[in-house]
């Protein structure tokens, strides 16, 4: 499979006058594309705060960092280019200095491992947890969860991708199943969108198209891996990508096989990917959990009284404990499951 020419998602954008039609569509593709349903001014006030964060750490080019406001963001983002200037800040972030290219080599795509600080710093941005609760993206959770109250999950996840070539880069994310790591409901939803235009070489996602309908998969477990790879061996011709644009959003099944393309560029990708389900289904405790080197507190105290954001924690919820049972079941190991699990080790 060449996961880089993979046929597309279906802009299932119209389908939102047509909720039947949407909704059959979902439950068989298990993935559906929405174009252009955010406005510019709904990621600005992120991608500016990244920016900033990704600049003072020497990851982007500081001028990157200077966007126009939310107000004056008409034109759309570009990609953010690797800042010309020696890496600095913190040396977790780097595996080698660059010779002579102006491309500072990172660890990993996966912030939250490789550099914790700063992931933390990415994840109390306020705009983020704003953003959970668009009304636009609330409004297509409404429309594949139709007579459900819906809690949005309050831990989306922040991706700084760079070029898969940096010296040290990760492997693009693997094909994996949300709801192994997440659990709770099984039919949460996950919502995938770019801050920046996302061509097929920045990386998108790719989803295995039916891939929810078959269920939980066996999978390979990795040291201080962030996903748990799975088998995908039997879905090649359900793959499906598209170049992006800032303001489209993929939302699939949190049981449909997906994974990134590789960044072929010379910038990094950002993109955030979050989650909701219908409230009265179990969550898990990972889920919601006040971790304590990051307290709610601490992630809300830029938010004014009040903020949608924070709605959740006086929710009613039906909490359960991570279930590791279910891990221990559907792990697998050996060289033929591994080359199935897909090239994880790069
Ligand atoms: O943005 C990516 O690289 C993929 C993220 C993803 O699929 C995940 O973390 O579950």
């Amino acid at each position: 499979m060449n996961v880089e020419q993979l046929p597309p998602f279906e802009d299932a954008t119209t389908m939102l006058d047509r909720p039947h039609e949407l909704a059959e569509r979902f439950a068989a593709a298990g993935a559906c594309l929405f174009r252009h349903l955010l406005p510019a001014e709904a990621l600005a006030p992120l991608r500016s705060a990244m920016l900033v964060l990704l600049a003072e750490a020497g990851i982007v080019s500081p001028s990157k960092a200077g966007e126009p406001t939310p107000a004056a963001a008409t034109s759309r983002p570009e990609p953010a280019p690797l800042s010309a200037r020696p890496p600095a800040a913190d040396p977790r972030l780097l595996v080698a200095q660059p010779a002579s290219s102006d491309a500072a080599p990172l660890s990993a795509s996966q912030t939250r491992e490789v550099d914790p600080l700063l992931y933390r710093a990415l994840f109390a941005l306020s705009p983020l947890h704003e953003l959970l609760h668009h009304p636009r993206l609330v409004g297509v959770a409404r429309a594949l969860l139709p007579g459900e109250d819906l809690f949005v999950h309050p831990r989306p996840a922040v991706r700084v991708v760079p070029p898969a070539g940096a010296s040290g880069a990760a492997v693009p994310t693997p094909p994996h199943q949300d709801h192994l790591g997440m659990q709770g409901s099984e039919n949460a939803l996950v919502a995938w969108l770019p801050l920046v235009d996302c061509p097929l070489e920045l990386g998108p996602i790719a989803v295995a198209e039916g891939s929810q309908l078959l269920g939980r998969r066996p999978y390979r477990p990795l040291p201080r891996a962030r996903v748990l790879p799975c088998d995908a061996g039997d879905l090649d011709s359900a793959w499906r990508s598209s170049g992006l644009e800032a303001g489209d959003v993929v939302v699939f099944h949190a049981l449909s096989v997906h994974r990134a393309l590789s960044n072929r560029t010379g910038c990094v990708r950002l993109s955030v990917d979050l989650r909701c389900q219908p409230a009265a289904e179990p969550v898990c405790e990972l889920t919601v959990r006040d971790d304590p080197a990051q307290p709610w507190d601490e992630v809300y105290a830029g938010l004014p009284a009040g903020s949608p954001a924070t709605a959740w924690r006086a929710m009613p919820l039906r909490i359960v404990p991570f279930d590791s049972s279910v891990l221990a079941s559907e792990q697998r190991s050996g060289d033929e499951f591994d080359r199935r699990c897909g090239d994880v080790t790069g």
